[in-house]
């Protein structure tokens, strides 16, 4: 009798503006290619092609959304990311590495902008695609800004809000972690780069007995 590959497993980043999360979904990637895993990156909104054109009308700043069209589009985007790329790699044993997911929309469009979390809550069980590990990795609000300024590009929506907005976002992963133990763990990301990576790492081998 055939036997199907065990599911992969699904790991998310959250964590503010600037705290690192593309480039550590690189580093995690590579070392877990290491360690013989098939591994696929992906980043919301987006990770699929409808998905993408809806992250293009979400960012592009042409609408000014609603507050629950917003949210909507954001699961829409997901609901499409899961089916067409998270759902099948996993399925054919692939670990999926996220960069942002529901915990995003909780946080933002619920915690830092007024949104309903019980409804975002009710949204993600719909989707019913819950990561096997979430890192959230936190940065202080001046870290934040110093990044985005070296970064020199012209300011997004939310970065025009400021501090107090970056303050709010913070506070909301936080929370998360605090909802979510057995699920999330905090990694300090104003620390050097390789020694987040390096954190990020002990929290998979803590998390998946196959590393060790
Ligand atoms: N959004 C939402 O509202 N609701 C949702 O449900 C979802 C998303 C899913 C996506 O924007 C926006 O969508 C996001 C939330 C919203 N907007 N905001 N805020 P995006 O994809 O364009 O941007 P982002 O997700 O916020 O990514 P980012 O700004 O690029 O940040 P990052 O990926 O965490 O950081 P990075 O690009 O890896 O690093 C930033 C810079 O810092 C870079 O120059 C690095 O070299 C540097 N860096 C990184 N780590 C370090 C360390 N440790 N030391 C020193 N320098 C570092």
């Amino acid at each position: 009798m055939a036997h199907s590959p065990p599911r992969g497993r699904f790991i998310t980043l959250e964590g503010g503006e600037g705290a690192g999360k593309s480039t550590q979904v690189q580093i995690l990637a590579d070392v877990l290619r290491q360690h013989g895993i098939d591994v696929v990156t992906t980043r919301e909104p987006g990770g699929a092609p409808g998905a993408d054109i809806l992250r293009s009308m979400l960012l592009s700043g042409e609408i000014a959304w609603a507050p629950q069209a917003e949210t909507l589009l954001h699961f829409a985007a997901r609901a499409e990311h899961v089916a067409k790329t998270i759902r099948p790699a996993l399925a054919r044993g692939a670990w999926v590495l996220c960069d942002r997911y529901f915990d995003s929309t909780l946080v933002y469009q619920g915690y830092a902008l007024g949104g309903n979390p019980v409804q975002i809550e009710t949204l993600s069980k719909m989707i019913g695609m819950m990561p096997d590990l979430t890192i959230i990795l936190d940065v202080a609000v001046e870290t934040t800004q110093a990044r985005l300024a070296a970064r020199g590009a012209a300011a997004d929506r939310y970065e025009r809000l400021g501090a107090p907005f970056f303050t709010k976002v913070r506070d909301g992963f936080l929370q998360v972690a605090i909802d979510n133990p057995e699920r999330c763990v905090v990694v300090d990301a104003n620390q050097h780069l390789s020694l987040v990576s390096a954190l990020m790492f002990t929290a998979c081998l803590d998390k998946f007995v196959e590393l060790t």
